[in-house]
């Protein structure tokens, strides 16, 4: 049978969609009609805010792949935060997998800031 195309709609069991649509508490610092920015629950710099479409997908490369114009939205709003928090440098992380760390399955950018960072990354 052949893979179902991923559609963006919205899944009961996840906590992303949830945030998105008000029913989970978040700090958020940014919303537009198509994502949402909120802060980190466990931040890792001074300014750690996720940026998510309000539509769900697994991961970036599904995002990137279904919803071209959705997955630049969200890199424009990475741009916005790191603007807000007048951050000169800044890194966009999307951890994509679990061996990359990816711990929430709704596709998210990290946008960390605020402090000097070491590359590579661990
Ligand atoms: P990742 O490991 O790349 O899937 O990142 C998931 C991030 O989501 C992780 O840094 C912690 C954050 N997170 C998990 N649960 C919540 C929550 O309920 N609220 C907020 N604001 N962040 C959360």
């Amino acid at each position: 049978m052949a893979a179902q195309r991923a559609d963006g709609a919205p899944q009961d069991d996840c906590l992303f969609c949830k945030i998105a649509a008000g029913q989970i508490p978040a700090t958020i610092v940014r919303e537009t009609e198509t994502t949402v920015a909120f802060r980190d629950i466990n931040p890792q710099a001074p300014t750690h805010v996720l940026v998510i479409p309000k539509a769900h997908y697994r991961d970036a490369a599904e995002l990137a792949t279904a919803a071209p114009t959705l997955a630049a939205d969200v890199l424009r709003e990475s741009q916005a935060v790191a603007d807000e928090d007048k951050l000169e440098s800044y890194r966009v992380v999307f951890n994509t997998g679990s061996g990359a760390g990816q711990t929430v399955w709704h596709a998210h950018a990290h946008v960390l800031g605020g402090r000097g960072m070491q590359w590579p990354p661990g």
